[in-house]
């Protein structure tokens, strides 16, 4: 297993996020990362190697330009208005809701800010662009060493995560979907069938909506009933895609309080589902936020089916892409996520 760690992830360090009507420290924060890149000093799983820069291309592939180019110029513009703004996040606080328009780029920073995002979780700071975009060069750069058989498997391990980021949007604390523009780089590369296959707690909401028209991207999430858990409007089970890609989309909704036995019958479906489709190549939005102690989510799994998770998807045997999205009991979060990178080695 290749791993690509990524190198500029510290930049994006946001002070706050909107949460249950206050304004708390972000849990997205750096030292999920560095705890995951401890583990692995300690238990080496698979050999490191520098990501070469993402071209603006491979990022085109997935998100639409008008966004790419406000996402790269946003702190600048928001530090213009104001000097004082430096030493601030630039967090949204007004939407395009049904029936605004989505046409007309607006000239004011902060309806910009809205029409490219849909919650007040998600703080764009200094350093957020460097890192989302050095982020996106670790997913492809996996992509690319799976498609090129140089290796079984690879693990883009990065932050911000991307699950939730579509063509044209952030929130969930994602900005660039890396796990999205990892299916892509496959396809590119000549991959026929890909599956993206999201065990993070939370719908892969922008993962689906980039990929629901289209026959070739199979996309299927095991999450938390958007019933009761975020992302809220999407990640039913009655979405099953569009036009070609009907019946191309698979969600599996759980309820709250889900163990593992329970969870891993939906990763068998899951799995059957990515069978079913010939897939050729594998991406797993790994999210280890299932886990029993995390902070902001609901579901009972223990570190050790972090292990199994891990063969499971082995048996597969596929090239697999692993992207690291969620993930907030930051002490354990190393030892979960390199469970999963280590039961894949064994499987
Ligand atoms: C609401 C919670 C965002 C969930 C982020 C996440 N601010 N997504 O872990 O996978
Ligand atoms: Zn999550």
């Amino acid at each position: 297993m290749l791993i690509y760690a990524n190198p500029h992830h510290t930049l994006h360090d946001g002070r706050h996020e909107m949460f249950r009507g206050r304004l708390v420290p972000c849990h997205e924060t750096p030292a999920r990362l560095d705890h995951v890149l401890a583990e692995l000093g300690r238990r080496p799983v698979g050999e490191r190697r520098e990501p070469p820069p993402v071209p603006r291309a491979a990022l085109e592939r997935v998100h639409a330009p008008r966004y790419l180019d406000f996402l790269q110029g946003a702190w600048d513009e928001w530090v213009a208005l104001d000097p004082a703004n430096a030493a601030l996040d630039a967090l949204p606080s007004t939407w395009p809701v049904r029936g605004f328009r989505h046409d007309v780029e607006p000239e004011n920073f902060a309806a910009r800010l809205g029409l490219y995002s849909y919650d007040a979780g998600t703080p764009l700071t200094a350093g957020t662009w460097a890192a989302a975009e050095a982020g996106a060069a670790c997913a492809v750069a996996a992509a690319h060493g799976v498609a090129a058989g140089a290796t079984r498997s690879a693990a883009a391990l990065t932050r911000p995560p991307g699950h939730h980021a579509g063509a044209d949007f952030f929130g969930g604390y994602c900005f660039l979907n890396n796990a999205a523009l990892a299916a892509q780089a496959l396809r590119d590369q000549g991959a026929q069938k890909v599956a993206v296959v999201d065990v993070d707690y939370h719908h892969g909401n922008g993962t689906q909506s980039l990929f629901y028209d289209r026959a070739d991207v199979l996309t299927v999430s095991i999450h938390g009933d958007p019933r009761t858990e975020y992302p809220f409007y999407l990640g039913h089970a009655d979405e099953r895609g569009e036009g070609e890609g009907f019946g191309h989309n698979l969600n599996l909704p759980l309820p709250a309080g889900t163990v593992f036995a329970d969870w891993r019958v939906a990763l068998q479906q899951a799995l059957k589902r990515v069978t079913e489709h010939r897939a050729d190549a594998l991406v797993v939005a790994l999210g280890v936020d299932t886990y029993e102690g995390d902070p902001i989510s609901r579901f009972r799994l223990a570190s050790a089916d972090y292990l199994t998770i891990g063969r499971d998807l082995a048996a597969m045997r596929l090239p697999t892409v692993f992207t690291m999205e969620g993930g907030y009991a930051v002490e354990a979060m190393g030892v979960n996520l390199v469970n999963v990178l280590e039961g894949f080695e064994q499987g």
